[in-house]
Formats: structure tokens, C-alpha cells, sequence
């Protein structure tokens, strides 16, 4: 899955693809490179970013998503049922949705009568005060209960268990050590049933890894490392992985193909 962040203040890439022809032809190459999903969000998430209006989140991501669902297959990277259901009859086919549902009662609802597949992530509230909330007994359990109980509302509402993919959100209410434990342990994760997307890409533990004492690496230089748990991410029976560097995913796991046998 490649990242298109239509944003002005995306951690990762803020800004770069903000005009929307921008945003297209960067999907355009995206896809050329190799991602089989065009990830294609309109807010920022980064730790403490305020939100976009509705309005406005729909003004970036709209024509973006109807230009590249020509492309390949586009998921709406989205909190917002009501951006969920403009994408879709825009040419989405696939909802992401980091807040897992829990930001909108509507979300759950739209994705039933919808149909399509739900990324559903691992989150503990909005951007401006989740690293508040990075206090876990077990990191891996704590993260799998709150994933199941979120799963269960998520049928209740009416959505199959087919359409569920589960996120254990990386960096998202997540110090560096618990972003470390669930990589380690994505076994147990997966052994909830669902389908895994990981989305390590570019993230703060990946610029501090190894550099203690030193600055960290800015988002732009922690490709190499997302390669690296992106390979790992295979290897531990991942769906997908969330990447902004597809050329170096796509490397990874040919290598991890190659190391495991398995086919992608
Ligand atoms: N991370 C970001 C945005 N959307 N969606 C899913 N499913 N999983 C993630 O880990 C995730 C996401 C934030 O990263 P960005 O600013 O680079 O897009």
C-alpha cells in the first residue's frame, strides 16, 4: 500500500503532494513502482496536529481519489463516514480508518451497507492527546483486546468478519519500546483471525533506533529501516504494509520471499 498524503503537515512527507496534481502523479508513480493499493488520506495525524475541517478534508482528497482510481485500487485513509462515502462513490474501494471506527458512530454503519474492506487500527483518541494515552500493562494484549473489542462493534453494526483487516497502529498512542514489542510479537496479533496491515513506515522509533546520544533521523532518511521491518513484516505473515517508499518495500519483500519461500 502507498501512501498519498494530500496534507500540508504530514510528519512523513508534509506538503509534497498537497496540489492535487501532485498528489496524482505521485500516485501515478506509486503504483509504477509496484504498490497494488493507493492509500489516499486528507488529514494528518502526526502527534498533536489539529484537524481539517469536513470541508476541507473532502476538498483535498476527492479529485485525487477519482484521478488514481483509474490508477489502481484506492483505500480512503479517513476518520470521517461522510469522506468514507464521497471516496467510495468517487472510485475507493477500501476504507481506512486509524481511529478503527471509534471517531464516528457512522463509520461502522457506512462500511456494512458499503461492503468494501476496513482497515481497522489500534487507537486510543485524536492525535492531540493520544501519546497521553501510551500507558499499557502488556502492550501486545492490551493492544489485541482493545483490536477485539473494536472488531465486535464493528459486527454488530452489521460489518462481515471478510471485510475486517486489523492495524496494531503503529506510533499511534505508542512509545518507541511498544512500537519494538508489537513488531516482535505480530504473531500474536495475527492470531486474532484477521488480516494484518502494518504501517511502521518513516515513524519516530525508526529514526531513534540505534542513535542514542545522537539526533534522531529525519522522517526522509528512515526508508532504510522501514525496509527492514517491512521485510520483517512478511516474514511474520502481514496482509500488507502502509509504505511511502514502495521502490524499497517492494525490494524487501522480494528479499523476504526469497528468505522464507513464500509467495507475496
Ligand atoms: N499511519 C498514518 C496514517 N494512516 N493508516 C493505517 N492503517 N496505519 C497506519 O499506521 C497509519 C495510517 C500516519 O502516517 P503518515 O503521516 O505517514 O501517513
Amino acid at each position: 500500500m502507498g501512501v498519498v498524503n494530500v496534507t500540508p503537515d504530514s510528519f512523513s512527507d508534509g506538503g509534497e503532494w498537497f496540489r492535487p496534481d501532485d498528489a496524482v502523479a505521485h500516485g501515478r508513480d506509486l503504483s509504477a513502482q509496484g504498490a497494488d493499493v493507493l492509500d489516499i488520506g486528507g488529514e494528518s495525524t502526526r502527534p498533536g496536529a489539529e484537524r481539517p475541517s469536513e470541508a476541507e478534508e473532502l476538498r483535498r482528497v476527492l479529485p485525487v481519489v477519482e484521478a488514481l482510481s483509474a490508477v489502481a485500487p484506492v483505500s480512503i485513509d479517513t476518520m470521517r463516514a461522510s469522506v468514507a462515502a464521497a471516496a467510495l462513490d468517487a472510485g475507493a474501494s477500501i476504507v481506512n480508518d486509524v481511529s478503527g471506527g471509534h471517531a464516528d458512530p457512522e463509520m461502522a454503519h457506512l462500511v456494512a451497507e458499503r461492503g468494501v474492506p476496513f482497515v481497522a487500527m489500534h487507537w486510543r483518541g485524536h492525535s492531540k492527546h493520544m501519546q497521553e494515552r501510551a500507558r499499557y500493562d502488556d502492550v501486545v494484549a492490551d493492544v489485541c483486546r482493545e483490536l477485539v473489542a473494536g472488531v465486535e462493534m464493528l459486527l454488530a453494526a452489521g460489518i462481515a468478519p471478510e471485510q475486517v483487516v486489523l492495524d496494531p497502529g503503529f506510533g499511534f498512542s505508542k512509545l518507541a519500546h511498544h512500537n519494538w514489542e508489537l513488531l516482535r510479537r505480530l504473531d500474536e496479533v495475527r492470531a486474532l483471525g484477521y488480516p494484518v496491515l502494518v504501517g511502521t513506515s518513516r515513524k519516530k522509533f525508526l529514526g531513534l533506533v540505534g542513535r542514542e546520544g545522537r539526533e534522531e533521523r529525519p522522517p526522509l532518511d528512515r526508508d532504510v529501516a522501514t525496509a527492514v521491518t517491512t521485510a520483517h513484516a512478511l516474514v511474520h505473515g502481514a496482509w500488507g504494509v502502509r509504505v511511502h517508499d514502495v521502490v524499497a518495500a517492494v525490494d524487501a519483500l522480494d528479499v523476504a520471499v526469497a528468505l522464507t519461500g513464500e509467495r507475496r
